[in-house]
């Protein structure tokens, strides 16, 4: 597995004056990250990017796995509807277990490894002003049901992803600042669950780095870090499969004020703290003609 952070072209936005919601571009800036692993990089900066995790053909493979299950659901609910479902379609459960994906989250977790869930962010063109779809700044942990609240994202990206069509932006350092107060955006067309985002005034939104990556490259991002996304200007579309990660110690609510209800999975080494009920892996060995 090699880390390439900074890579594609990632940058860092500089001037206090940038709307976020102007297409930016700035000069690249090198990261000093360039050198360090990835379990410095992530524990430095709240994230690590530029992994590659996916051969060329696994690539093939599992976005025409996407492919197919996009065109039996149709656009709008592939967008951000397909939550958790690692257990009905064996392509999601392959990636969320996948060998070289686990490894490069054991190095940042340890090795007892908690496959909380997963989640694909699809972002379609939408080159029109109006009220395109985005992300708004946010932590995961907010509303979560973790205690202690605290989780690790992989974002896989299934296409290539760059600046244009959305990349993911992140504010490095931000994982520090703890769990940040959370209100609603003012925006329509912001793809969170509760319409959830951080005031910018809480955060250096001109820190923001993009992270753009080529398919079956991926980024780790602390579950503290404040991100989000803007629109979809270009004509490609933008698809990246989240997957969460634990550690046992972190229990699970059960009963979650949130949205979202987990199925978790041990992967790898011990439950030594008894907090969660994990569910064994999903028979796929009787087809289900999901995928
Ligand atoms: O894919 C995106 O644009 C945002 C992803 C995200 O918010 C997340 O991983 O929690």
């Amino acid at each position: 597995m090699s880390v390439h952070p900074q890579q594609n072209g990632d940058t860092h936005h500089g001037g206090t004056n940038i709307s976020r919601w102007t297409a930016r571009r700035h000069e690249v800036a090198r990261s000093t990250m360039t050198d360090m692993d990835l379990a410095k990089q992530y524990r430095q900066f709240g994230y690590a990017t530029g992994v590659d995790l996916l051969t060329p053909d696994e690539v093939r493979h599992y976005r025409a796995k996407w492919d197919q299950l996009e065109a039996r659901i149709g656009r709008d609910r592939a967008q951000i509807g397909v939550i958790n479902a690692q257990r009905e379609h064996a392509f999601i459960w392959e990636l969320a277990t996948h060998e070289r994906i686990v490894d490069a989250v054991e190095q940042v977790i340890g090795p007892d490894v908690v496959m909380l869930g997963t989640h694909f962010f699809c972002k379609y063109p939408s080159p029109q002003e109006g009220d395109q779809p985005f992300v708004a700044w946010h932590q995961d942990v907010t509303y979560w049901g973790l205690t202690p609240p605290r989780v690790t994202t992989i974002w896989l990206a299934i296409d290539d992803v760059d600046i244009e069509n959305g990349a993911m932006q992140v504010i490095p350092g931000s994982h520090r600042q703890g769990v940040l107060d959370h209100s609603t955006s003012d925006r329509t067309g912001n793809l969170l669950s509760v319409n959830q985002a951080i005031d910018e005034s809480l955060f250096a939104t001109d820190a923001a780095v993009d992270i753009t990556l080529r398919a079956g490259q991926a980024s780790l991002h602390d579950g503290m870090t404040v991100h989000g996304s803007l629109p979809n200007r270009s004509p490609h579309r933008r698809c990246g499969l989240t997957i969460r990660y634990i550690t046992p110690d972190v229990e699970i609510d059960v009963e979650p004020t949130g949205p979202i209800r987990w199925f978790p999975s041990l992967l790898r080494g011990k439950d030594r703290h008894r907090k969660n009920r994990y569910s064994p892996a999903p028979d796929f060995t009787t087809d289900t003609g999901l995928g």
